[in-house]
């Protein structure tokens, strides 16, 4: 097939699923077109059936808000028109599947029906597309779609319960490349972060308010009362320099990196002990799917898609939002013992695997299948 795929170009999970996809599908023989602002994060290589459609959105003095989504449907409209696309899957629906509706209703004038699937990632359905400056157009949208994925069983719940949506929601989980994502020999890495022979905890985000980063720091801080140990902060967002400052004050900042945004997670994820991921509110949490394909169990939140990925008590462990005390004694209690925490580490990895790209892929193939013969 040829699959045009629509997707914020950024680290953020959507991202990086629509990206990890994309090269899979073109793998596996499909021609594959990126169409988005900026070159994906993760397409790092060449590859013959890979294509990037840049977005560029002419600037007018008249225009104090850009109108990106009107540029993205007539990118979409140029790109499936020449490239001769038989689908396009966009991701996230703020606003890629308004622009998708937008291309496919100028698209007939050209007497082309093109097909439209639309995956729900998480926060374009629990926090923004929830806003009333946005609803209408989330739910007309969807609504519009030839066919609508989300990552997990709560987010299609989610989507069922806050907008009035009237098309079938397929549900396809987010995946992971265990030939990437695994546990990589780093003992030197280990050595540096962890010179004592210390616990490594790690976190990794886009340190947005609705990641509770602060819980963070505040498990840590817990942990290290009993265990020696080092906390690994990745990523970058509107909460560092407050989770910075937090440091400071509990006095632990020698035991604290803030590392910034990294390409390579799994190198980070190879020397740690634990994953941290204390989230208000998680579709899926791909990052704690990432970290188990590394052997890192997870300690996290009960919230979203999380339940439907941890096994609690086997592969990690999830505790109440903001139940900061109960995340670290939960921690402690697989960190304590060294054969328990290798017990985890395997549960982890074993968990993961079902998880794994080659098992999920034709899941979206079939799907695809289904959209274009139906459409
Ligand atoms: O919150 C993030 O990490 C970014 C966000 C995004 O939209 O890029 O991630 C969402 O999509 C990921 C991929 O499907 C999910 O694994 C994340 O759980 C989800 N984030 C939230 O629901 C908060």
């Amino acid at each position: 097939m040829k699959i045009g795929i629509v997707c914020y170009p950024t680290f953020g999970g959507s991202g990086v699923v629509a990206t990890e996809l994309g090269k899979a599908l073109a793998a596996h023989g499909h021609q594959v077109h990126f169409i988005t602002y900026n070159q994906p994060a993760r397409l790092d290589f060449f590859s013959a059936n890979l294509f990037y459609h840049e977005v560029s959105i002419s600037k007018y003095p008249l225009f104090d808000f850009p109108p990106y989504e009107l540029a993205l449907s007539s990118k979409l409209v140029d790109v499936v028109r020449f490239e001769k696309l038989d689908l396009l899957h966009v991701h996230y629906a703020i606003p890629h599947a308004s622009a998708a509706y937008m291309a496919k209703q100028i698209l007939k004038t050209y007497n082309i029906n093109i097909p439209v699937i639309t995956t729900l990632h998480g926060t374009d359905i629990t926090l923004v597309g929830r806003d009333p400056s946005y609803n209408p157009v989330v739910t007309f949208s969807i609504n519009e779609s030839d066919g609508v994925t989300a990552v997990s069983e709560d987010l299609k719940k989610d989507t069922l319960n806050h907008f009035n949506i009237t098309k079938e929601i397929q549900v396809i989980p987010n995946f992971i490349d265990l030939s990437r994502f695994s546990l990589k020999p780093r003992e030197h890495f280990k050595k540096a972060i962890a010179p004592g022979d210390e616990r490594v905890i790690t976190h990794t985000s886009n340190f947005r308010k609705v990641k509770r980063t602060m819980d963070v720091i505040h498990v840590f801080k817990k942990i290290k009362e009993t265990i020696p140990s080092k906390l690994l902060m990745v990523g970058d967002g509107p909460e560092r320099a407050n989770n910075e400052k937090l440091c400071r004050e509990l006095g632990i900042v020698d035991d604290v990196r803030f590392l910034g945004k990294q390409d390579a997670v799994e190198e980070i994820l190879s020397v740690s002990d634990l994953f941290l991921m204390p989230s208000e509110s998680e579709s899926f949490g791909l990052a704690a799917l990432e970290a188990m394909a590394c052997k890192v169990p997870v300690v996290a939140t009960n919230v979203g898609g999380i339940p439907e990925l941890i096994v609690n008590g086997v592969t990690g462990f999830m505790s109440n939002v903001g139940d900061v005390d109960d995340m670290a004694k939960n921690a402690l209690y697989i960190l304590e013992d060294c054969d328990r925490l290798n017990t985890f580490k395997k549960a982890a990895l074993n968990r993961a695997k079902k998880f794994e790209l080659s098992l999920i892929l034709p899941h979206y193939e079939a799907y695809y299948q289904k959209i274009v013969d139906a459409s």
